[in-house]
Parts: structure tokens; sequence; C-alpha cells
């Protein structure tokens, strides 16, 4: 599913967040420690090789709702962004941080100068934010950003399961 809002092109598509080589900065659900761990981030980090977590560790450990960038390895892309989000019903409050951690990382993907971005459904997994009032978050995030972005041409929603992906088309499309 494709949508242009401004001069911006959203995506959402089934895949896997490490396989996004045509985009210049992926962005990890990472841990705080900005290590490897199960999910996203084992996957990243096992593509990316251990050059990423050496180059991390400086930055470890992050708060929930924070990103920090640094560079992709291994990977195709040129950039991860890694971003903490809230554990559900621990990290309070949930809505908040996880809308945290989407503004962060496109703020610092702008300052970057990157012109796409990949996102994978942050906290869904091992974190446990129910898909729906996540993915709800993550666009009305998203819409309220798009006016303050010049670099950034393409995001993009990488979800791994059909079910996550028909979340997500359901609730973009009342963008359109
Ligand atoms: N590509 C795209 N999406 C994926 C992939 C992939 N390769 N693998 C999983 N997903 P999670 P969190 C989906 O658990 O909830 C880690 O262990 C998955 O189905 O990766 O933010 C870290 O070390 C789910 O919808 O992230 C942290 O401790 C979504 O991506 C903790 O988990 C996020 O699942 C972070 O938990």
């Amino acid at each position: 599913m494709q949508l242009h809002i401004d001069d911006i092109t959203l995506e959402c598509l089934q895949g896997n967040i490490v396989r996004q080589d045509e985009i210049e900065a992926i962005v990890n659900a990472a841990n705080a420690w900005l290590q490897t761990g199960g999910g996203v981030a084992g996957a990243i980090h096992q593509a990316a090789g251990p050059g990423l977590a050496k180059e991390c560790a400086a930055q470890a450990p992050i708060q929930p709702g924070e990103a920090v960038i640094s560079s992709a390895h291994n990977l195709p892309n040129r950039y991860v962004i890694h971003c903490l989000g809230p554990v559900y019903g621990k990290d309070i409050p949930e809505d908040q941080i996880l809308a945290d951690c989407y503004t962060n990382a496109l703020n610092i993907a702008e300052q970057r100068q990157i012109i796409s971005i990949a996102f994978p459904a942050i906290s869904t997994g091992a974190f446990g934010y129910p898909i729906e009032e996540a993915t709800k978050i993550c666009r009305d995030t998203v819409k309220r950003i798009i006016p303050e972005l010049s670099s950034l041409q393409l995001i993009r929603f990488v979800l791994f399961s059909e079910q996550d992906l028909e979340v997500y088309k359901n609730t973009f499309q009342d963008l359109s």
C-alpha cells in the first residue's frame, strides 16, 4: 500500500527489516543496551555483524522513547536508527513514549538529511504493545510530523506478518 501526503510517500508492506536494500536508514526495535536480542534487534545485529554492537556500546544505555543513530556495518543500508520502545503496561505513559520513538527517529533522520527510512512495528513483539493501538499512535505521530519534514521523501513500514500488514493498511487508509 502506498499513500502520498504533501511530498512524502508512505508505504506499508510485508517483509523483513534487514531486506530493505534501497532504504537509507532502517529502524531497530532496540533494547536499552543496544545489543542483540530477539525479533528485530536479533535480525539487525546478525545481519550487520559484530561491529554494530561495538559501535553502539558507547551510546548505551538509552531511555524508553529515545532514539540514537549508528552506521549500518554489513547491512545494505547506510544507517540504523535505534529506538527503545515502551514495555506495554510498564513504561508509562506508553502511548507518549511510543510516539516519542517515531518523532525522535524522524527528527534524527532529518538532521542527517536522510531521504528514506523503514520502521518495524516498534514495541509490538516482545514488549507486548497491542498492534491496533500501536499502529494508531504511529499513524497519528507521522501525520503530525509530516509538515515539518524536508529531507525525507519515503517512510516505509515493514510488517513481519500478513495480519499486522492488514492492521497497518486499515489504519493508514484513514490518512488518504
Ligand atoms: N523484520 C520486520 N519485523 C520484524 C522482524 C523482522 N526481521 N522480526 C520481528 N518483527 P520485537 P519490541 C516484528 O520483539 O516489541 C528484542 O529482543 C515483530 O513481529 O522485535 O520493540 C530487543 O532486544 C513485531 O511485530 O520488538 C528488545 O529487548 C515487531 O517486529 C525487545 O525485543 C517488534 O517486535 C524489543 O521489543
